[in-house]
């Protein structure tokens, strides 16, 4: 531990420093400080780093360039960030008990472009790839050339649908990776809203990819990895898992055997900023196999790696392999499922039902009105949300029909089960005295919307008086 005032001190210093060269740099960190205190998030990918992974990337690690892997850089003099480095991967692979780490990536969508090229250069049986790969680039003729791009151009990919709760990068048609694959999506039962795995079976069986993706960004259950895997095998695909949004219920035992993806995927790709609850920033863990192709990630895929952050990296990584961090996963698991039984109780619909991991998605038809106006109303009153597809969204990816609602960050500031209720009825007051708007043509409006601003300033204030028995930072001070 730290001496008590050491992280007021630290703060309030780098504050000094930097308001001296641009006060209103230091102007705006101070008051993002002061807004993350008095806003109540439910964004279910956000939370709040540590003091110490925070200062971790205020330092001399930003200016060096790296580019490698750690004893094999293209830069002289990092020694210093193969210290950090391989201590980040040593506790991901500990944490994880993961054969291989690559810490490198900036983000998760990072981390899936490493991933895919790792997937595509090991599984892609073209001559001219090999060629490449074994730096013989100068040997390729143009129809080498040529053979390469349409062999590469033409692999399969099966992955989540958006709007069943897959993110972008699993093949979104406009995204890149629904550009680079020919891919195709699985969804979810549209009764139940789980995933059959059975449709999964067939789809893969049909289609027959090169990488089968499992993980999700709005899909309120756990996942069989253990199916998923027998899945890609029985069609000779790649299992490929992104765990972005529930790293820490993994790293905190909270998703275990069949539920834990790192032994069932043969590549595992995560965020490190969402329920991990590290810097923002991206990794791959691999099974031994892929190991090679995923460490040319930086120069192939990535810009020069970012040293700050890999070792903010690791000691995120550190605080996560500690006993405090299961009972951290459990309580977000426990609060989300309060919050989802304190909606439903008060009549909202939830897609799937309710939740059993961090996150729940509130179909707001059922309130008559689109994502869009409920996330903006909710925000009037202090709520801090995103809008969110719902499976078989009428209302499309831009309005939508859903709220999504996670509790890491909550959970982070202490905040229980109890309170998780009194937030449930602040939700459903907004939601339920929100009235959907019309456009001057009469016909209705997907954006517009009217709630009464004594009833937003009331549930703000409610909302404001619950979280101040709940301080965030309680010991950074920057007065
Ligand atoms: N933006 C992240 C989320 O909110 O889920 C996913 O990339």
């Amino acid at each position: 531990m730290s001496s008590p005032n050491a992280e007021s001190t630290a703060f309030r210093s780098a504050l000094e420093v930097i308001r001296a060269v641009e006060p209103r740099v230091a102007g705006a960190i101070a008051a993002e400080l002061a807004d993350q205190r008095e806003s109540l998030k439910l964004i279910a990918s956000e939370n709040y780093a540590s003091p110490a992974t925070l200062l971790a990337m205020g330092n001399w690690f930003s200016d060096k360039y790296a580019e490698g892997t750690v004893g094999r850089r293209f830069y002289a003099g990092c020694q210093n960030v193969d210290t950090v480095e391989a201590l980040a991967a040593e506790h991901a692979r500990e944490l994880f008990g993961a054969a291989h780490a690559y810490v490198q990536p900036h983000s998760g969508i990072d981390a899936n472009l490493v991933a895919f090229w790792a997937v595509l250069a090991d599984r892609v049986e073209a001559p001219a790839l090999k060629k490449a790969q074994a730096r013989h680039v100068n040997d390729l003729t143009e129809a080498d050339w040529f053979a390469l791009r349409r062999e590469l151009g033409n692999q399969r990919m099966l992955g989540m649908s958006l709007d069943a709760g897959g993110h972008l990068t699993h093949g979104f048609r406009p995204n890149i990776s629904g550009k680079m694959f020919d891919q195709r999506s699985y969804g979810t039962d549209p009764e139940t809203g789980l995933i059959d795995y059975d449709k999964v079976a067939e789809a893969a069986r049909e289609f027959k990819p090169l990488i089968l993706v499992a993980g999700y960004s709005a899909y309120p259950r756990r996942v069989n990895f253990r199916i998923m895997r027998e899945i890609a095998d029985s069609v000779g695909a790649t299992f490929m898992v992104d765990m972005a949004h529930f790293a820490g219920l993994v790293a905190g035992k909270v998703l275990t055997g069949d539920f834990d993806p790192v032994p069932h995927a043969h590549i595992v790709t995560t965020t490190t900023h969402k329920s991990l609850r590290g810097p923002r920033g991206g990794m791959v863990l691999c099974q031994p196999e892929l190991a090679e192709q995923v460490d040319r990630g930086c120069p192939m895929v990535l810009g020069g790696p970012l040293p700050h952050v890999m070792a903010a990296k690791a000691v995120a990584l550190a605080e996560a392999r500690r006993p405090d961090f299961a009972d951290y996963a459990q309580r977000i698991v426990a609060n989300a499922q309060a919050l989802a039984e304190g909606l439903l109780r008060r009549g909202a619909t939830l897609v799937t039902g309710g939740t059993d991991n961090h996150l729940a998605i509130i179909d707001v038809t059922s309130y008559a009105l689109t994502g869009r106006q409920a996330e903006q109303a909710l925000l009037d009153a202090g709520i801090v949300t995103n809008r969110n597809s719902v499976p078989q969204d009428p209302n499309g990816a831009w309005y939508t029909s859903g709220i999504r609602i996670g509790t890491p960050a909550l959970t982070t500031r202490g905040l229980g089960t109890a309170e998780m209720d009194t937030i449930a009825e602040l939700i459903h007051t907004v939601l339920s005295q929100t009235n959907a708007g019309a456009n001057p043509d009469g016909t209705a409006s997907k954006a517009k919307y009217a709630l009464d601003p004594a009833v937003a300033d009331k549930v703000s204030r409610q909302a404001g008086e619950l979280l101040a028995g709940f301080p965030l930072y309680p010991t950074v001070d920057l007065t």
